[in-house]
């Protein structure tokens, strides 16, 4: 029997490899319905603290899974490649919740962190619905991917799906993009966005952090316009630097508050040729607003995030949520 993936009867964790049910037990996996005209299960590869596993789409889950944990320290699980032609791991977020960052952004509390691999930033906070992409040697040592926890009491809860992707896949990211997607239209946020920070916790966005977010170019589209996320309900959709705090909230998050070009040097996003809709070309956009839109026609179509190491000049920042679609006339 081919070790194709199948669908579960599980509402969070979705997808299985399809196994004789002997190999589904003796892996240590759970079966969840039927495959290959039932003459094999769904097994679904759930893990969590100290484990290893060699299966495609496992889930990483926190101790005591479907519920919170306020246990602490460094929870590893080992990912061995199913076969030696993997090139990149997805990390999907399905559930992440942990301490948040300190009032510069620093994860210092609890972090995620995977090794090796010289691309993946330490995050924290809330991430549930965020992924990220790694590339990995197809012939290296197994992967680790770490949650670790530090002393503060708190519920933390995690589901981190584990999808391989080989080389020749359609799938695959242009490597070194940490988040890439594929859909015409979406929404991107930056990591813990969900956060609402008070004037005492100073801050909701990451430090530290440089990463590109790819989108795939969708056949016969030739541009892609960024525009700030209306529907987050929330008025901090685009929060990089200053005083979120102490600006008038008819302002925040508008074009007016908007700071462009040479004058983000702290935190900002970057794209690459950018022109917003009053013709002003910039690369960077930061500050407590964003344009009405922003459109580029530069491939492959990509904004890069970059946070520096604090927060010294800026209160009550957030991070951002864009929206972007992707246009056919340019
Ligand atoms: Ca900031
Ligand atoms: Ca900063």
């Amino acid at each position: 029997m081919q070790r194709s993936t199948c669908n579960t009867t599980d509402s969070t964790l979705t997808v299985g490899t399809c196994l004789p049910s002997t190999d589904c037990n003796r892996s240590g996996g759970r079966s969840s319905g039927t495959c290959a005209r039932g003459f094999g299960v769904c097994c679904i590869a759930r893990h969590s603290c100290g484990e290893t596993t060699s299966y495609n789409n496992t889930y990483f889950v926190n101790p005591s899974f479907n519920s919170t944990d306020s246990g602490t320290g460094a929870c590893t699980l080992t990912v061995n490649r199913v076969n030696t032609s993997i090139c990149q791991l997805r990390l999907n977020f399905i559930d992440f919740q942990l301490a948040q960052p300190d009032v510069d952004g620093n994860c210092n509390v609890d972090f995620l962190a995977v090794s090796p691999s010289s691309t993946v930033p330490r995050i924290c906070g809330s991430n549930s619905g965020q992924h990220m992409y790694l590339d990995v040697d197809p012939l290296g040592g197994p992967v680790r991917v770490t949650v670790d926890r530090s002393g503060i009491a708190m519920n933390r809860s995690w589901i981190i799906q584990v999808t391989q992707i080989t080389c020749d896949s359609r799938d695959t990211a242009p490597s070194g993009c940490l988040q890439y997607y594929t859909t015409t239209s979406g929404i991107v946020s930056s990591f813990n966005f969900n956060s609402s920070p008070t004037p005492s916790s100073g801050t909701g966005q990451i430090a530290g952090l440089d990463y590109g977010v790819c989108v795939k170019m969708a056949d016969g589209y030739c541009g892609i316009i960024w525009e700030t996320n209306s529907a987050s309900g929330t008025n901090h959709t685009f929060s990089l630097t200053n005083n979120a705090d102490a600006i008038d909230k008819d302002v925040l998050g508008s074009p007016a508050a908007a700071t462009t070009g040479m004058d983000c040097n702290t935190d900002y996003v970057m794209i690459p040729g950018g022109t917003d809709d009053t013709g002003v070309s910039n690369d960077r956009y930061c500050g407590l607003g964003f344009p009405n839109s922003v459109t580029s026609t530069m491939k492959p179509f990509t904004l890069y995030v970059h946070q520096d190491s604090d927060e010294a000049n800026d209160a009550g920042n957030r991070g951002f949520s864009l929206r972007y679609r992707q246009i056919t006339n340019c």
